[in-house]
């Protein structure tokens, strides 16, 4: 973008002239690091084919110094090739995931966006987010956590954003932090992030006081808001607490209490033992934060001293055992629209969700056809007899089991004997 040669200098100057910042963070002790390493293990093991959306990952090995050279080349170069080729497509979330996750840790990628003016590009895609909620009842293009990533990113390299938009659209009561009237904990999170990016660089802005107070104002809110949906040392859910601990960490004083971060840990370290973190998106989003980071230490110039020394295990992760016989289960499955159709299906043992919709849909395609789109989290379903989900519309297809919405999508939720699954038209 700008002055090419000062930028780390200068970045250096102003990171030694403010005092270390009052985080209260929580993080795993050495002696526990054993527990993180199925979720290395997993990021390291996985096949990486989806271009941008493997940004999560780099981003993740960078910050939290895992070295592995092949890998870290892999990830940066397909990420480069797909902003070469789709960039005009990518969102805006997209574009700044791929931004951090280069520019992450002064590496040799930051040329790349700099050469390909990444950050005016973002800062283009933000605009248009911003001009369709103008035109669109309120509604972004895509949603408000992209929406922060792209002000996360924009801030810390150095783009341009309107502080009077920021003031407008990241107020608390704004509706796109909710889905279907609940908060989105991932959502308040990473806009957390965001918001203390920009309250901290207030002098490059020369922010007036009040615009100060108010965005502190506005991450104190969201920080609020975050607890409450606090249970068991978790926020939201598992796949949303490594940025809600982030967002915690920067925004309150919420782990001052040891009590707080132990319980939190101790549920972590749980549900890490239960695989809920197989997926390598999933890993990436929890590894920061339990070693201490946040995506504000990202163009910390020291981000890359100390990498971290683990036990990478050889074993590929998730072999699973050869079982006998496999066995066949028994679920219901349904459609709802207005009305809902229904119909049984057998499906092997330890089938997912998207095996189960598969089966109904060789029973009778009418009913029971649909679509999906490949997405960092898996295979995303955007129709269902024909009818498309629609952002601009706030529409989407709910994945329900015995009437409760599900947390994991149709490539990752294993169905049991006996389930009632649905697919549900919704408005969030
Ligand atoms: C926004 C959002 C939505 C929106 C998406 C539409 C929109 N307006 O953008 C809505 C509200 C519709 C939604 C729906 C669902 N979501 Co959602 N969603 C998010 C959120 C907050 C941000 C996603 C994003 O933009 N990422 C950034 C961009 C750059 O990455 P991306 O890959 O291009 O993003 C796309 C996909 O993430 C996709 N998407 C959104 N949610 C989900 C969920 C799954 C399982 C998949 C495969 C894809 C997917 O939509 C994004 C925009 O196109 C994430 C939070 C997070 N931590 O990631 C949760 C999150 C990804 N969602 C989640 C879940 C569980 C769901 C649902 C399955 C809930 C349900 N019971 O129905 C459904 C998906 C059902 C389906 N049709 O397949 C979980 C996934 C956890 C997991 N282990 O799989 C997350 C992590 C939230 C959480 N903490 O539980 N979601
Ligand atoms: C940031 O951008 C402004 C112009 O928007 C420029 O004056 C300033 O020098 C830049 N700072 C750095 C560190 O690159
Ligand atoms: C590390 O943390 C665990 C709890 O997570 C605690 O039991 C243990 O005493 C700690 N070890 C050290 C050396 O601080
Ligand atoms: C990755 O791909 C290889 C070869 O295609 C396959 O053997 C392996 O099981 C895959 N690993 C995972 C985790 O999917
Ligand atoms: C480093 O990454 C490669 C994939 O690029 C993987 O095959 C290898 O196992 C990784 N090394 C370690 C020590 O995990
Ligand atoms: C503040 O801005 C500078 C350059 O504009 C950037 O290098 C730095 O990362 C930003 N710092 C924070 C904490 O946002
Ligand atoms: C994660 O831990 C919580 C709290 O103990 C529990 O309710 C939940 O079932 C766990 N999820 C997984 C997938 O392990
Ligand atoms: C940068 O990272 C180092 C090492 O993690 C840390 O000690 C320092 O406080 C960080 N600086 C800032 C400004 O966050
Ligand atoms: C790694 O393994 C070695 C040998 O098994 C052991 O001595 C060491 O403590 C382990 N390190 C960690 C961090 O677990
Ligand atoms: C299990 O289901 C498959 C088709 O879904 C069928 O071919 C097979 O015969 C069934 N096996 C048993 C033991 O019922
Ligand atoms: C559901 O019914 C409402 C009211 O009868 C109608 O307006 C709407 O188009 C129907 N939706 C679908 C997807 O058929
Ligand atoms: C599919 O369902 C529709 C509506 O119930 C029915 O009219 C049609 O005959 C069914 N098709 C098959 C192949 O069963």
């Amino acid at each position: 973008m700008r002055p090419p040669r000062r930028l780390p200098l200068m970045g250096l100057l102003f990171f030694s002239l403010i005092p270390s910042q009052l985080c209260q963070i929580c993080k795993v002790n050495a002696t526990d690091f054993r527990r993180l390493e199925p979720l290395i293990n997993t990021m390291l093991k996985a096949n990486y084919t989806k271009g941008i959306q493997d940004a999560n990952v780099l981003l993740t090995l960078r910050l939290v110094g895992i070295k592995n050279q092949s890998l870290e080349q892999q990830l940066s170069q397909q990420i480069k090739e797909d902003i070469n080729s789709r960039e005009m497509e990518l969102t805006s979330g997209q574009l700044a995931l791929g931004i951090l996750a280069l520019g992450a840790c002064e590496n040799p990628d930051e040329e790349f966006i700099r050469g390909a003016h990444l950050v005016s590009k973002l800062g283009d895609k933000f605009q248009a987010e911003i001009q369709n909620m103008e035109t669109h009842d309120g509604n972004p293009l895509t949603n408000y956590y992209q929406l922060s990533l792209a002000l996360l990113a924009l801030c810390l390299f150095n783009g341009s954003y309107s502080i009077t938009d920021v003031i407008y659209y990241f107020t608390p009561e704004n509706k796109n932090y909710y889905f279907e009237d609940q908060f989105s904990v991932d959502t308040g999170a990473v806009a957390i992030l965001a918001l203390t990016c920009v309250q901290r660089n207030k002098t490059q802005k020369k922010m007036e006081a009040s615009t100060e107070d108010k965005i502190k104002n506005y991450a104190a809110t969201l920080a609020h808001k975050i607890q409450s949906e606090g249970k068991q040392g978790l926020f939201g859910n598992i796949f949303s607490t490594g940025e809600a601990m982030q967002a915690l960490f920067v925004s309150s004083d919420y782990y001052k209490s040891e009590t707080n971060c132990q319980e939190t840990l101790r549920t972590v370290f749980y549900n890490i033992s239960q695989k809920a973190f197989s997926l390598p998106i999933a890993a990436a989003q929890i590894l920061p934060a339990l070693m201490g980071k946040t995506y504000l230490d990202v163009t910390n110039s020291s981000c890359s001293h100390n990498p971290v020394k683990f036990n990478i295990s050889t074993e590929k992760p998730g072999a699973v055992m050869p079982t006998t016989a496999p066995l066949n289960i028994s679920v219901k499955y349904s459609v709802r629209i207005n009305e809902t159709s229904h119909t049984k299906v057998t499906v092997r043992k330890g089938s997912v969700f998207l095996d189960v919709m598969k089966a109904a849909q060789e029973k009778n395609e009418t009913l029971f056809r649909f679509t999906v789109e490949e997405t960092s989290w898996g295979p995303y379903v955007t129709s269902v007899q024909g009818i498309k989900a629609n952002t601009c519309d706030r529409t989407y297809w709910k994945l329900l089991s015995n009437g409760q919405p599900l947390s994991q999508g149709v490539g990752s939720h294993v169905v049991q004997n006996g389930d009632n699954l649905e697919v549900r038209w919704s408005k969030y």
